[in-house]
């Protein structure tokens, strides 16, 4: 499969469940390539940070690194990153990659656009033992007041390592999507209020979506979804490129105000 739409399966299954799984996307050629990739650029951001200024907000520590553009987000106060976003600008790779057809052509089917163009990047690196959980959630309320229109975004999550419960898979509830945005918490700052008030949804129970390396997965903004702590010796890295239509500001323009202000 070069690129390949939705098949007329996948659409049923993206309307139904809010996302899709397509497994072998990737060789492990290419994985060994763009994982090298993005541990070299987290060395090289991580050698750089002179003044790590960290701010704990909701479920996380973030340190706005204003010179590359980027935000690391750390493992609370360890010397372990999190992840990071966005990165497409800070490495040639991994920005190829946002382009490729596998990604762009079942992109259509979920961006309204025949050319989508990236609003944000983020590398999830879940550490072997130290990767933290991401708290159940929809990308919807985070990109409100980001995203021009956050409801026109969509995003690609490619494994570089097999996930598994173990290691922190991703969780996700099918169909959450249909039920548009979700009750939020109320409980702490205006981060953590981005954050699914799970109180209130005491019967929901995210399901685990184990994937081998070279799996993508395909969401819309109102897939709540989640995933558990890397408990295990094993990487769990992840790539999340999110499109949109063009002409509309990405996640780097809003990053560039802060350093202006
Ligand atoms: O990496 C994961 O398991 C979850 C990623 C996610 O939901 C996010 O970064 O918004």
């Amino acid at each position: 499969m070069v690129g390949a739409s939705f098949t007329d399966s996948e659409r049923q299954a993206y309307d139904r469940d809010g996302y899709v799984v397509r497994s072998n996307v990737f060789s492990s050629n290419e994985l060994a390539t763009i994982t090298r990739a993005c541990e070299d650029l987290i060395a090289d951001l991580v050698a750089d940070r002179q003044e790590a200024r960290r701010h704990r907000v909701g479920s996380y520590v973030f340190d706005p690194d204003l010179t590359h553009g980027t935000m690391i987000k750390w493992e609370g106060d360890s010397d372990v990153v999190h992840g990071i976003e966005p990165f497409a600008h800070l490495c040639d790779t991994l920005n190829e990659c946002a382009s490729d057809a596998r990604l762009i052509d079942p992109m259509r089917d979920m961006v309204p656009s025949d050319t989508p163009v990236l609003f944000t990047e983020k590398l999830n690196l879940k550490r072997p033992e130290h990767g933290g959980a991401n708290p159940l959630h929809q990308d919807y309320p985070y990109w409100v007041d980001v995203a021009e229109v956050p409801e026109e975004v969509a995003t690609a999550m490619i494994f570089l390592d097999d996930s598994t419960l173990a290691n922190g898979c991703l969780h996700v509830v099918p169909g959450s999507h249909q039920l548009g945005k979700w009750q939020t918490r109320a409980d702490g700052d205006a981060f953590l209020a981005n954050e699914i008030d799970t109180d209130a949804y005491p019967d929901v129970i995210p399901q685990p979506l184990e994937a081998s390396a070279g799996t993508v997965v395909f969401f819309g903004p109102f897939l709540a979804h989640t995933s558990a702590p890397n408990t295990s010796a094993r990487e769990r890295r992840a790539l999340l490129y999110s499109y949109q239509p063009p002409g509309r500001r990405h996640m780097l323009d809003v990053l560039r105000r802060l350093n202006k202000s």
